[in-house]
């Protein structure tokens, strides 16, 4: 079955989490009906049998019983459990981003979608990615919450101001899906979506060298960096800088005035960037200006790009992945399951 999916009115399974959301929901289904029927069937059989045959009848005392206690309370806490760690598993897969995907920025804007490559490429209501990799999109918004949904790969994430959010997934099948905005966000909400074509890997290569690119959020970021912004007037490198240091610093712990302790990733080079004053790095005094309100969220990811890409550590190590990553695979039902560890049943891969 190419174009439709096993269950009627379902949108079609194209990501590594589809059939696990699908077999989570059904799972519940289950267990709805499971105890859904035999209530009600007990409810019309205590009701018949029950029923008042003479009246003020005393009824006969009961002292409970020990088992019946036990095995109702122990069965729906195993079922509870079981939908729990189920829940548990798969979300936790869903909003855990691997190190080795490929990235795209994506800024959500009262009413359109804007996505933009590393390689520079932009696109609007749009989004191209290859079939088989793992992709990670950091999301921002210039205004409201909005929120990035893609049925097909059952997956979801609120893109909200002041913040990045993330969403990962990896894309079973080549095709063109819906893209929705999932959280009301004005006028024109019900308008804000597009496709999502997934392009097998040679296919997208195509597609990237067809493409004028302008700058990549890299360059970009580092003219932002030296000319458009100066901030290379503070923060130029060597030892005579007046600016923390930021080459080598993402991805690392960094020691802040007052003794706390943070994980320069993308929200806090965000955060250094809009409100300086409230992350001061140790050993530095608060004289950094801050730049809300100067810079659009696309710059502020060019510049987040360029201050990642000066971690050539941390960067090497992920390009590499991708490259490895970059490989066509050979069989993507292993690669699925192996994504996907803790819940990998290759069985329920076969409705496809
Ligand atoms: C007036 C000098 C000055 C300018 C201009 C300046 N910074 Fe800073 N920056 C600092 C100082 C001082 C610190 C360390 C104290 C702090 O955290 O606020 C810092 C800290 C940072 C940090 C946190 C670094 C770390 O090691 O944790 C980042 C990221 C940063 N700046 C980025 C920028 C960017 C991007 C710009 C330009 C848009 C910029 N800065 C412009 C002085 C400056
Ligand atoms: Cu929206």
């Amino acid at each position: 079955m190419q174009n439709t999916t096993w269950v009627p009115l379902f949108p079609e399974q194209a990501s590594t989490f589809a059939w696990q959301v699908d077999a989570l929901y059904f799972y519940l289904i289950a267990v709805s009906i499971a105890f859904t029927i035999p209530i009600v069937a007990a409810i019309f059989f205590f009701s018949l049998k029950y029923r008042e045959k003479e009246k003020f009848a005393t009824p006969e005392e009961m002292h409970g019983s020990m088992v019946l206690e036990t095995v109702w309370s122990i069965i729906p806490f195993v079922v509870s459990m079981t939908i729990f760690l189920g829940g548990a598993i798969v979300f936790f897969n869903q909003y855990t981003p691997p190190d080795d995907a490929m990235e795209i920025y994506i800024v959500g804007k009262q009413w359109m979608w804007k996505a933009q490559h590393e390689t520079g490429q932009r696109e609007i209501n749009d989004l191209h990615i290859p079939v088989g990799r793992n992709v990670k999109l950091t999301m921002a918004t210039e205004d409201v919450i909005h929120s990035f949904f893609i049925p097909a790969f059952r997956t979801k994430a609120d893109v909200v101001p002041g913040r990045y959010t993330y969403l990962w997934f990896n894309a079973t099948k080549p095709g063109k899906y819906h893209l929705f905005c999932a959280e009301y966000c004005g006028l024109n909400h019900s308008g804000m979506g597009g496709w999502v074509y997934v392009m097998e890997q040679r296919d997208f290569d195509n597609w990237l060298s067809g493409n004028v690119s302008g700058q990549t959020p890299v360059e970009e970021g580092r003219d932002l960096f030296t000319n458009k912004l100066g901030c290379a007037s503070c923060h130029a490198g060597g030892p005579a800088q007046r600016g923390a240091k930021l080459e080598n610093v993402f991805n690392t712990d960094v020691k802040l005035v007052g003794g706390g302790v943070v994980k320069a990733d993308e929200n806090y080079i965000r955060n250094s960037i809009l409100n300086p004053a409230s992350q001061v790095v140790e050993g530095f005094q608060p004289i950094m200006p801050t730049f809300k309100g100067q810079v659009t969220e696309e710059q502020l990811n060019s510049l987040v790009a360029y201050i990642k890409s000066l971690s050539p550590n941390a960067a090497a190590a992920a390009s590499a992945n991708t490259a490895a990553a970059n490989k066509p695979v050979a069989k993507p039902a292993a690669n699925t399951a192996a994504a996907n560890k803790p819940a990998a049943k290759p069985a329920a891969n076969s409705n496809k």
